[in-house]
């Protein structure tokens, strides 16, 4: 098959009218800073860049109240960096800063605003486990010149696009405009990505599920009977067997599902039920839930589509369940017949 590079891509997603200049210099711009944050995290111990941000006795912390990975700060500011002076951009918002980042002054504006989570996953760097990057697209308000939080706070329905880089043993971009997810596999040699797979499609039946068990004590009862049902494998209520992973790195778990099917899951439980779940709903659970309805799949918070929830606020949480269509649905149905029996 003759390779078709990233930008070949866009090229011909302009001219099938699924994206504009504009949104395809974002992706590209996007995409050359992460091969950044490739080269930065290929480095490992060789580049001082292992190991938590700050002193030791004064470690730097982040929005979440999180302690920062060098590699958290570094990849974040690639992303800030490559994106100020394009003109494609109204404002950043990113996963370890309290506030949105308006574009210098001296740069113009465009009608874009990025959002992410610029290292998923990195409590995994120190132990040479893949991580990644995820990111999501919007539409900057008309009028709106500089974009503040509520600006950002759009349904997952409304996003131009949205992607991940997974750094692993290739580096791979997955991405989607709504016309399809697709897949990119970075060629170190000529430093371009490489169309690998086009329009990818997941397989509805699942018979890999993704979840922290170590949580379940503390799961809802509906979550603890369906885990319980996959545990009990053939000789259960679903009558087969089912196998189990667990990265703790939502790209790295979610481009397995993207590649080969299966069911991810961040619950509620009672540790996080106030802060309304794990993962965050603008740069985490919003541009999964979009690639993976794009290749056929479905995403949920147990209960509603994710897509569909209207933000309250920049760094909201929400539990996700994702993945293959039909494994999902009886996830969400327990919880859904759960509530109704509730009343
Ligand atoms: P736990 C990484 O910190 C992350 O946000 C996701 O990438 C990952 O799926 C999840 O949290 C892991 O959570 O509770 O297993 O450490």
């Amino acid at each position: 098959m003759k390779s078709i590079s990233l930008i070949q891509f866009l090229i011909e997603e302009r001219r099938a009218g699924h994206v504009n200049a504009e949104l395809s210099l974002l992706i590209e711009v996007v995409a050359r800073a992460c091969k950044r944050s490739a080269v930065a995290t290929n480095k490992g111990a060789l580049g001082g860049v292992l190991g938590m941000a700050g002193s030791a006795d004064a470690l730097s912390m982040n929005i979440q109240g999180e302690a920062q990975k060098k590699l958290d700060v570094i990849s974040n500011e690639i992303l800030l960096e490559a994106n100020a002076w394009g003109g494609h951009l109204a404002a950043c918002a990113s996963e370890e800063m309290e506030d949105p980042q308006p574009i210098p002054d001296m740069y113009p504006k465009g009608n874009h605003l990025l959002l992410f989570d610029p290292l998923d996953g990195s409590s995994n760097i120190d132990v040479n486990i893949s991580v990644g990057t995820i990111f999501s697209v919007l539409r900057c308000p008309d009028g709106v010149v500089e974009p503040k939080a509520v600006d950002f706070l759009q349904p997952g329905t409304t996003q131009l696009a949205a992607g991940y880089v997974v750094y692993g043993p290739a580096t791979v971009l997955v991405l989607t405009f709504g016309h399809g997810t697709h897949e990119f596999t970075l060629d170190r040699e000529v430093g371009s990505f490489v169309l690998s797979r086009r329009d990818i499609k997941i397989p509805e039946e699942a018979t890999e599920f993704a979840i922290n068990m170590s949580n379940q004590r503390h799961w809802e009862a509906p979550m603890q009977r369906y885990i319980g049902e996959l545990l009990a494998g053939k000789e259960g209520p679903r009558g087969k067997d089912f196998n189990m992973r667990w990265v703790a790195s939502m790209v790295a778990d979610v481009h397995r599902i993207v590649t080969r099917g299966g069911v991810f899951y961040y619950p509620l439980d009672a540790k996080i039920k106030a802060q309304g779940g794990k993962l965050r709903i603008m740069y985490e659970a919003n541009p999964m839930a979009f690639i993976i309805e794009q290749a056929g799949g479905a995403a949920t918070t147990g209960r509603e589509r994710i897509m569909s929830l209207q933000p309250t606020a920049l760094h909201q949480r929400v539990p996700v369940f994702l993945g293959s269509k039909k494994e999902v649905e009886v996830a969400t149905r327990y919880h859904v017949a759960a509530d109704g029996a509730q009343g």
